[in-house]
């Protein structure tokens, strides 16, 4: 087939400014419009952080990358195609955009590593509602890739430099931690869970690490509980049990944005400071050409799975 494959890539999505914070926090709380402290607080996180994210930078660097070594690879060329899921270009006007240009063929692969039905899922409804009322293209899904070969040689080497960083490393905790969600994943029959201990033992075996455990960061500001611990009071815990370092993996996540550079490199490390606990974090994929060569191999083994 020498007609291009259709490649939407999607992600988060960030305010491209503080005035599109509005907006952006009202569609992640699902036309819900934030407080006024609840979006003075975000702004200010924002702030702290340089006053933008560096997401959306990040994100079109991973997908050009991406789509460069599926185009260079001698395979199926690839069209690239990007959607976010909260902020513009949005999802449906990337797939409004491949109908116009003729794309019957398409793979949609979202950045983030573990499998949801309240994250993934979400993306993928986006896509199929539009591809519907559109009567195209015709889509074929990555649901997950934690367990890509290559994503997993970059994270092993990224926690190994982190340990590297440590006075004690044998002596060091690593805590592999992900976006927490609603605790009700739990009564789903979610994978959410078992995928991110999938990778993160998977890690923990390569390295034979002695000490290692899970945590979850970035909780929503909801009523409803959360899924725990989380990774603010394991610093906590970490410290009464003895713990002098820790290495923070946020495997959930492949860019540098604000749930990583506030809540990881801000909050986190605040916490840490006030213990007396030494916090390493693990550099994030961004786009490292050996992690998107593992995305590029899950875009192809989907091609390959399908067909
Ligand atoms: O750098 C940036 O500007 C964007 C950072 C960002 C990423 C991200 C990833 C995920 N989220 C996931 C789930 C939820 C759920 C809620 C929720 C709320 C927020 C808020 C901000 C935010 N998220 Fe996010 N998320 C990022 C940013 N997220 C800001 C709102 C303020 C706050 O609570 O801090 C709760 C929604 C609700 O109220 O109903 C649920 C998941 C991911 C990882 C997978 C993915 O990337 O899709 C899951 C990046």
């Amino acid at each position: 087939n020498t007609q291009p494959l259709g490649l939407l890539v999607m992600a988060y999505g960030t305010p491209h400014s503080l005035d599109e914070v509005l907006p952006y926090y009202t569609d992640i709380r699902h036309g819900r419009p934030p407080s006024d402290e609840q979006l003075a607080d975000l702004i200010r996180r924002y702030e702290a952080i340089g006053g933008v994210s560096p997401l959306a930078e990040i994100t079109r660097r991973q997908a050009e990358g991406l789509a460069e070594l599926l185009n260079a690879d001698g395979g199926r060329p690839v069209r690239l195609y990007q959607g976010m899921k909260h902020t513009t270009p949005f999802i449906s006007d990337a797939v409004e955009k491949m109908q116009e240009d003729g794309i019957t063929e398409a793979i949609a692969i979202v950045l983030a590593p573990h499998y949801s039905t309240m994250s993934i899922e979400t993306y993928h409804k986006q896509v199929r509602e539009t591809a519907a009322r559109l009567g195209g293209p015709a889509f074929r899904y990555i649901r997950d890739w934690h367990m890509e070969p290559r994503f997993l040689d970059v994270l092993t080497s990224r926690v190994q430099e982190a340990l590297a960083r440590c006075s004690d490393p044998q002596n060091a905790m690593v805590v592999f931690s992900a976006h927490s969600l609603p605790a009700r994943i739990l009564e789903m029959n979610d994978p959410y869970v078992d995928q991110l201990r999938e990778s993160g033992d998977e890690i923990a075996k390569r390295l034979n690490l002695p000490h290692y455990m899970y945590a979850w960061q970035s909780a929503g500001r909801t009523h409803e509980p959360w899924l725990g611990p989380d990774i603010l009071d394991v610093l906590s815990e970490l410290r009464e049990q003895g713990y002098r370092e820790v290495v923070s993996c946020s495997q959930g996540f492949v860019a540098d944005h604000l749930e990583v550079l506030y809540d990881i490199d801000i909050e986190a490390q605040a916490r840490a400071r006030d213990l007396g606990l030494h916090l390493v974090r693990t550099r994030q994929m961004n786009d490292d050409p050996a992690f998107l060569a593992g995305l590029r191999d899950a875009v192809r083994r989907a091609e390959r799975e399908t067909e």
